[in-house]
């Protein structure tokens, strides 16, 4: 595949073919542990990734054989946080997970490895996960001085139910790739070579339905969990449809033309 970068970066790679866009976060060395600067990364390829429209799927990755991400570069922790180029603690990475769950496309984790504490909630968050037969899924957090309470937590819940979740977070075990199938943590288990194929398949399958649908749908399954910021979402995409229809407009050129609206109800479907 001729995976073309989009932008250059330092700690990720940002490339696109057909209609996907493929975010890599590149420091196997480190088991591609994220830094600030990792993050910061992170952050605006998603936003460049919601705005253009040729990008229907996003994938997110880790470099190499061994990791998906490895959760918070330690080297960076401080008091307070990760510590940033400037000093300042940051945990941005939240937001990050934000961005994962409101950009109104389906965001596929191609989980290559270890996904472990941070790294392992990212992929939690993504709407889909393919996994490759050595991926090793758990949360860390407890033993290494962290915790991810909101959607690592809770997300995690929903995703695994209540029990297995607390066994996730109170024991920080490991888990291998058919036993997170089996607890219904990742969609389908593949062998490391065919990873990306069968992402690239499950993409293109999407790809020849409705965009619009499947943003309706992505908004109306976080509705629900994300309390009154869900429901912002989803009458946000609710209010884009309606400015489609001839009501709206007539009322934004009624203003224009500094005249009295003509509402025609009987167009209206009842
Ligand atoms: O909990 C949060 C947050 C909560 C709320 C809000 C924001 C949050 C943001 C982040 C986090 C966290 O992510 S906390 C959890 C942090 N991560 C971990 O606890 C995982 C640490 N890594 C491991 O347990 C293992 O490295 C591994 C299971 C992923 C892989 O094991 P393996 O294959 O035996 O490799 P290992 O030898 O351990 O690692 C290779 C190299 O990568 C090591 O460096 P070297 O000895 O070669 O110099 C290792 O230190 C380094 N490395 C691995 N993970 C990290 C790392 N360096 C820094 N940070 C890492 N996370």
């Amino acid at each position: 595949r001729n995976w073309t970068p989009i932008r250059e970066y330092e700690e990720i790679r940002f490339e696109f073919w057909e209609g996907i866009a493929k975010i890599t976060i590149d420091r196997p060395r480190w088991r591609n542990a994220f830094t600030p600067t990792t993050v910061k990364e992170l952050s605006e390829a998603f936003a460049i990734a919601r705005e253009r429209a040729d990008i229907r799927v996003i994938f997110l990755t880790g470099a190499g054989n061994m990791a998906f991400c490895s959760g918070g570069d330690m080297h960076v922790k401080g008091l307070g946080g990760y510590i940033d180029a400037g000093g300042v603690p940051r945990l941005n990475i939240l937001d990050v997970q934000k961005q994962i769950r409101s950009i109104p496309k389906p965001v596929i984790a191609l989980v290559n490895g270890y996904a472990i504490g941070g790294g392992h909630v990212l992929q939690v968050v993504c709407d889909l996960s393919i996994a490759s037969e050595n991926a090793v899924f758990g949360q860390t957090g407890p033993r290494v001085g962290s915790f991810d309470a909101g959607f690592g937590a809770s997300y995690l819940a929903r995703v695994v139910g209540q029990k297995k979740a607390r066994e996730i977070w109170f024991l920080c075990r490991q888990y291998k790739a058919d036993e997170a199938l089996e607890m219904g943590l990742v969609n389908k288990v593949v062998p490391f070579e065919s990873l990306e194929d069968e992402g690239v398949a499950w993409a293109q399958e999407i790809m020849r339905l409705s965009a619009l649908a499947i943003r309706m749908i992505k908004a109306g399954l976080n509705a629900e969990l994300d309390g009154q910021a869900g429901i912002q979402e989803l009458a946000g995409d609710a209010t884009m449809l309606y400015y489609m229809t001839e009501e709206a407009q007539e009322g934004g050129r009624a203003f224009l033309e500094k005249r009295a609206p003509d509402f025609n109800y009987n167009k209206r479907p009842s």
